[in-house]
């Protein structure tokens, strides 16, 4: 009797542990790529990152038979400028922390994902892929549509 009990509330811990698990998986949504103008070598690319358990994004890589590079940026308004006269620039970040449970979202005016030196031109309807790298969760391929303009 009392070795049944002991075995019942293994299996609930066992199994408590494993929900725990698949909820702390970091989660991409909405990612999508926008189509490069004609003569742009260069482009971003916007998703929504959550990290239930907190983590940080590290790196990002592509095929480079999309892209030669890869980069994490964020876009910036130059210091020194007056009041919506700044210039928009964009800088290489190393990281972005991701705190726990907080939704970050990489988006137009923020941070994005750079490809440059693109091999060729994107254009919508096609679907690429981005390898990230987060600090906790190891690596992650996120497909990527290329639309025309925000979903
Ligand atoms: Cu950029």
């Amino acid at each position: 009797m009392r070795s049944s009990r002991l075995l019942v509330g293994l299996v609930v811990l066992a199994a408590g542990a494993a929900a725990c698990g698949g909820d702390d998986g970091v989660r991409v949504a909405g990612a999508w790529a926008r189509t490069s103008p004609a003569m742009a070598d260069a482009v971003a690319v916007y998703l929504q990152i959550t990290a239930p358990g907190g983590d940080r994004l590290i790196g990002v890589s592509v095929d480079p038979a999309v892209a030669a590079m890869a980069q994490i940026h964020e876009t910036v308004t130059a210091e020194g400028e007056a009041e919506g006269m700044g210039a928009m620039t964009m800088q290489e970040v190393r990281s972005i922390d991701l705190t726990a449970g907080e939704t970050v979202a990489l988006e137009p005016g923020g941070f994005h994902v750079m490809l440059m030196q693109l091999a060729v031109p994107l254009e919508a309807g096609q679907t690429l892929e981005i390898t990230l790298t987060f600090e906790e969760a190891g690596t992650m391929v996120v497909e990527v549509p290329v639309l025309d303009d925000a979903p």
